[in-house]
């Protein structure tokens, strides 16, 4: 599994390395809130734009200061506000449009934190997309 990713991103990289201008996929105003790390998971949120012509999704997640990294969709249902993983599909980002990970919606779940979120650090977060491959962003910890 991991030798065909490998093999996947480094296609994606030479496909990419290809393309002239700007980033294909760029993630702007990562962050996430300050926790103790009694508490034990932590939710991130970010803007992902998709300058190409074509559809991509961000299919997985992780991070070396999460246990483990899921996406996941807050959905408020008879005024209760519960979360579950977004489908296999993972978060759509329209063709020269965005997709916003935000309070009371779509975040990144960093489940069993591995380190203290404290307001003015910062955290790699390495995002897998369908077809632009990996990338790792910096997610910074702060309030709101
Ligand atoms: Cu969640």
């Amino acid at each position: 599994m991991r030798r065909i990713w490998a093999a996947l991103a480094a296609a994606v990289l030479l496909a990419a390395a290809g393309c002239a201008g700007g980033a294909d996929i760029e993630v702007t105003d990562a962050w996430g809130r300050p926790s103790p790390s009694a508490a034990s998971n932590g939710a991130l949120y970010m803007m992902i734009a998709n300058n190409t012509d074509s559809v991509d999704h961000l299919v997985a997640v992780s991070s070396s200061a999460c246990g483990v990294a899921e996406l996941h969709e807050s959905i408020m249902s008879d005024g209760v506000m519960s979360m579950s993983p977004v489908g296999s599909a993972g978060i759509e980002i329209p063709a020269g449009g965005e997709a916003t990970l935000e309070v009371g919606g779509l975040h990144v779940m960093c489940i069993d934190k591995q380190a203290d979120f404290i307001a003015g650090d910062t955290y790699e977060v390495t995002l897998e997309f369908d077809k632009a491959g990996s990338l790792t962003v910096d997610v910074e910890i702060r309030e709101g």
